[in-house]
């Protein structure tokens, strides 16, 4: 296996940058790719060189695969990493690459197969002996089957697309009468999300925790796990707040859960770097969702507890070499991921691009800001408006808790609406510092997050505050009386005053 010399990342945003950093640090070179939006991105800035890959929709920039191989051809670059997102979990990309005698950095494409298409990810995972959501393991042939499924298993049950994860095209059905109307629905979602409008059904799991494991293979067979990232806080199917170690497992559970990842990882070969999700409900049962070939947004709070570079790694293996670490890594203190998004929560999360006029990010002990932007920079609207993610290393949950609160605190980003009041709202709530936050946490909980407190919790708290400020004067005045004894009202106390030159005084 050559060694890699020079790396295309073909992505954009904060995630290519933290690649290109370990890259550089590595000696590789590098070369990004950019859409015409992204002209004067900082990606473009950080590489060695940068190759301009086609107008500013990611469907003809991108998702473009031969206009990323004809950037690799032209800039000679012997690798690509995908990043997450865009072409990272595309098995045909994969294939391109290797066609086109260049290091793909990720799993083989096999693998990506194995795992992409979700029914036939559960057949491989009830073969491996892991367990999965109550289900069917392929994709309905036509509705008849799917309402005598559903009148088996008993309502609620959650459709899902089999051509894809990550919530598109998923509706929970609570009564038979509802049934086929969710069916087209999530018929139509999933041909316009994945090009394929095939849907299976799970037993519908209350509120779960959305619990994942990183797991890690190289070539040589050898495959482990880095231990778990707790996902809960989502809204919509959108990561929010990740953190590790989880607050509600044990250490059995996290042995098992690991043991679990690491037996789906090897089941289908996999290699590189790789995150099985599990759903775990109020009971703490865990049970396989899907697995993600590509390296996650939300990587950072694992290098944080186990000091591994997961780039370096994915570099390493990509090489041919075996993995640093064989036996199970024990992480060590804690570590919180928050999203800082262009977005404005009081309008329902709209985006809000526009230019950022100011930027100034936390930093300080064990803080660390993976930022895409810079002040000047206008915020594109063709993409995912994640600008920055903030994460934090503390030795307990508490201190990174209180941490992650004094970064946001230290955040200034002017020009543009961000998500960072709504962030600091989740890092104060006592459903978060509490621990035990599920999937329905953000959902619950929206009014209170964005600070619109209920009317009457807000008038009790004015009322409190107002007694409150009462009694402080009160205790002023009571203070000022008790110095000003003897003073004739100046306040001045006359041990301060004695000695002092009457001349000054009589100056005024
Ligand atoms: C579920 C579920 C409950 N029951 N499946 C699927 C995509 C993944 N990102 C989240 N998914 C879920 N699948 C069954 N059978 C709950 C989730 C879920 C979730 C669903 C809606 C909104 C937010 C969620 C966050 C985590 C998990």
């Amino acid at each position: 296996m050559p060694r890699i010399k020079k790396v295309l990342v073909a992505n954009r945003g904060e995630i290519a940058i933290r690649v290109m950093r370990t890259c550089k640090e590595l000696g590789l070179a590098t070369v990004a790719v950019y859409s015409e939006a992204d002209r004067s991105a900082l990606h473009t800035r950080f590489a060695d060189e940068a190759y301009c890959i086609g107008p500013a929709p990611s469907r003809e920039s991108y998702l473009v695969i031969d206009n990323v191989l004809e950037a690799a051809k032209k800039s000679g670059a012997d690798a690509i990493h995908p990043g997450y997102g865009f072409l990272s979990e595309n098995a045909k990309f994969v294939r391109a690459c290797e066609k086109a005698g260049v290091t793909f950095i990720g799993p083989p494409a096999s693998a990506m197969d194995a795992m992409g298409e979700k029914t036939h990810a559960r057949r491989n995972m009830i073969k491996a002996g892991v367990p999965v959501v109550p289900g069917t393991d392929a994709p309905f042939a036509n509705f008849d089957e799917a309402k005598a499924f559903a009148a088996k298993i008993g309502f609620p049950v959650m459709l899902k697309a089999a051509g894809g994860g990550g919530g598109k095209g998923m509706r929970r059905v609570d009564r038979a009468e509802d049934l086929e109307s969710a069916w087209r629905t999530a018929k139509s979602e999933a041909m316009s999300a994945f090009g394929n409008d095939a849907v299976y059904m799970e037993k519908f799991l209350d509120q779960p925790h959305h619990v994942e494991i990183q797991v890690f293979g190289d070539t040589h067979g050898n495959v482990i796990h880095l231990n778990e990232r707790e996902c809960s806080a989502q809204r919509r199917n959108q990561k929010v707040v990740e953190e590790t170690p989880s607050p509600i497992l044990t250490p059995e559970m996290r042995a098992a859960m690991g043991e679990v990842a690491v037996r789906a990882a090897k089941a289908v070969n996999y290699v590189g770097a790789g995150t099985i999700e599990f759903l775990v409900d109020s009971k703490r049962n865990f049970y396989f969702l899907e697995m993600n070939t590509r390296l996650q947004v939300e990587h950072p709070v694992t290098e944080w507890v186990t000091g591994v570079d997961l780039v370096a790694w994915q570099l390493h293996v990509a090489q041919g070499g075996v993995l640093p670490i064989l036996k199970p890594i024990q992480p060590r203190g804690h570590s919180i991921e928050v999203r800082v998004y262009a977005e404005d929560p009081a309008t329902n999360f709209m985006p809000a691009p526009g230019t950022i006029s100011y930027v100034r990010v936390p930093s300080g002990p064990y803080v660390r800001d993976d930022s895409g932007v810079y002040a000047g920079y206008r915020v594109p609207n063709f993409y995912d408006p994640m600008i920055s993610k903030l994460s934090v290393w503390a030795p307990t949950r508490m201190e990174a808790i209180l941490k992650m609160r004094r970064a946001l605190d230290e955040y200034v980003l002017t020009g543009i609406t961000t998500n960072l009041r709504y962030l600091k709202q989740i890092l104060m709530h006592q459903e978060f510092v509490g621990g035990n936050y599920d999937t329905g946490f953000l959902g619950r909980e929206h009014q209170k997050l964005l600070g619109e407190e209920d009317p009457a919790l807000t008038r009790a708290s004015m009322i409190a505050a107002a007694v409150r400020a009462h009694q402080r004067a009160e205790k002023a005045q009571a203070q000022i009386a008790k110095n000003t004894a003897g003073t004739g009202g100046s306040g001045i106390s006359p041990w301060r005053t004695a000695g002092r030159r009457q001349a000054a005084w009589g100056k005024r």
